[in-house]
């Protein structure tokens, strides 16, 4: 009977509760609360379409959609935390918290100007890329500091951005079946900020989503392990989908 209620357990944990939403902000390390300026989907399935229309921002939102948008200044340390599901750990020691170990990636952040960040949609944006964490010389990824980190992912605002609402559309690529087309794994939500500061803005090389990213990006069609199995890259640099990241 215990046998049974393992493998159902693991099958669950396989095919659901292994993936993850975006569901807090912090600034300067002052947590906002749960889904408080954030958009989150109440499914924690991946896209795996780089064409998809929900690409930007994600869908399926849990409502009410917070209206809250975030005060934050121009050079501010803003983070976004990741959870399995809604609400974070459900037990101490919960394994698929924050997301599943398997999920090796990249974590990401974007941000594109709005008029008003509680309702803008994230179709049509222009996005620039202000933060990437890729693989690194010893084999670790984005998504494994962003796991030692209880699922917080955190950034330097550009000091040169110019002030007002911004979408901030966070993400993870999990890449651990992606020697497969169509098989990496993006995660993504928008958190809703105005920033303030003197920047002037930038030049920033901006793009689309969808649209910023091809299904045979080197970065996103890719074996992640070594000859050993080991998924600490391939023995090549990992190269980050999409721009270079803004540098003010
Ligand atoms: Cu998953």
């Amino acid at each position: 009977m215990k046998a049974i209620a393992v493998t159902v357990l693991s099958f669950l944990t396989a095919f659901s509760s292994a993936h993850a939403v975006a569901q807090r902000v912090r600034v300067n390390g002052a947590d906002q609360g749960q889904l408080v300026g954030i958009r989150t989907p109440n499914s924690n399935y991946p896209i795996q379409n780089v064409n998809d229309g929900n690409m930007a921002c994600n869908s399926g939102f849990r409502t009410p959609v917070s209206t809250k948008v975030i005060d934050v200044k121009a050079g501010d340390r803003i983070g976004v935390q990741w959870g399995h599901v809604i609400g974070g750990a459900q037990f101490a020691n919960d394994p698929d918290h924050p997301i599943a170990k398997s999920h090796k990636g990249p974590t990401l952040f974007y941000m594109a100007k709005v008029d008003n960040a509680a309702t803008a949609s994230g179709s049509g944006l222009k996005w620039f890329k202000v933060f990437e964490d890729g693989l690194d010389g010893s084999g670790q990824w984005g998504v494994d500091r962003m796991i030692n980190s209880g699922g917080w992912v955190d950034f330097q605002l550009p000091s040169c951005i110019a002030s007002g609402n911004y979408l901030l559309r966070t993400e993870i690529i999990a890449l651990h079946s992606a020697s497969k087309p169509g098989e990496a794994q993006f995660y993504m939500g928008c958190a809703q900020i105005n920033v303030s500061g003197s920047g002037s803005g930038s030049n920033a090389q901006t793009v689309s989503f969808p649209g910023a990213y091809s299904a045979n990006d080197p970065g996103i069609l890719v074996s992640i392990y070594n000859a050993q199995g080991q998924p600490r890259g391939n023995g090549q640099a990992y190269k980050i989908p999409g721009p270079a990241v803004l540098r003010c």
